[in-house]
């Protein structure tokens, strides 16, 4: 990171944009990645650059969800592993999954940098996606799955997606949990648990919810999720947008 001090007021967005690029030297993170990100930026600005309550509670019946679910799934992309990879790895290893590495802009030799990068973060069971397992109701390179990762799991993390693939994951029975900080996105619209959060906040403390959860019984983590309405949260993030 460029000789930047840790009083100057930007210094947590300037670490993460100077994360984001040096994912893109190292050929994790897509070139199109900075500008995925650039857009997540603007969101933040106007969301307050912190974990608001709407996050919170999303944060909590993901975890729920993610602690009752048979066989989860964290699917990551090139963006996730250059910002978040230790989190990723930690959250992995905590619910004993797999991740899965599932890209948008295809390229073998990312799929296994970005591999590499999860497994030096400490991550133990990272999956490529292979041409024998194929998500129906998409037609991009991130149709292409893993037969023991997300074809069968029944609920799929992905932190910020590129949008048509939430609805085909949802369509093909799943239950998604998306991170993305615009509401507005078809991936927000379309997923189960929407986590309108920087991914750089909100993988702390999804991690320290589940180890809060860990030991609750079905019926509590039930009670937890019932009631939750996904329409409620992407309304309570736009009233927060639009009031500004
Ligand atoms: O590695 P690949 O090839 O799979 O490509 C990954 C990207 C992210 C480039 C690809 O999926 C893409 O183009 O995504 P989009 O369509 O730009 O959407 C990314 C979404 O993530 C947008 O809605 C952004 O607002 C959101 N976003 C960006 N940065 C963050 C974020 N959400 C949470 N935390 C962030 N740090």
């Amino acid at each position: 990171m460029p000789n930047i001090p840790k009083s100057h007021p930007r210094y947590e967005s300037l670490r993460t944009r100077d994360l984001i690029a040096g994912g893109v030297e190292k050929g994790i993170a897509s070139i199109h990645g900075l500008i995925a990100h650039g857009r997540g930026e603007a969101f933040d600005y106007l969301i307050g650059e912190k974990t608001n309550d709407f996050a919170v509670k999303a944060i909590e019946v993901a975890a729920a969800l993610l602690l009752a679910a048979k066989n989860p799934v964290i699917s990551v992309n090139g963006n996730a592993a250059a910002l978040v990879p230790k989190e990723l790895a930690e959250l992995s290893n905590l619910l004993n999954c797999p991740i899965e590495v599932n890209i948008f802009h295809s390229s073998k030799q990312r799929e296994i940098k970005i591999k590499a990068r999860l497994l030096e973060n400490g991550a133990k069971n990272v999956l490529l996606p292979e041409k024998d397992a194929i998500l129906k109701y998409i037609d991009s390179n991130r149709k292409y799955i893993n037969k023991n990762g997300i074809a069968k799991a029944d609920v799929v993390f992905v932190p910020l997606e590129d949008g048509d693939r939430a609805e085909a994951l949802v369509k093909n029975g799943k239950k998604v949990i998306a991170v993305d900080l615009n509401p507005m996105s078809r991936t927000a619209q379309k997923a189960t648990i929407t986590i309108v959060d920087n991914i750089v906040r909100a993988m702390p403390l999804l991690i320290k919810t589940i180890k809060e959860y860990k030991n609750y019984g079905g019926k509590r983590l039930i009670r937890i999720k019932v009631n939750y309405r996904n329409k409620n949260t992407l309304e309570d993030a736009l009233v927060l947008i639009r009031g500004l």
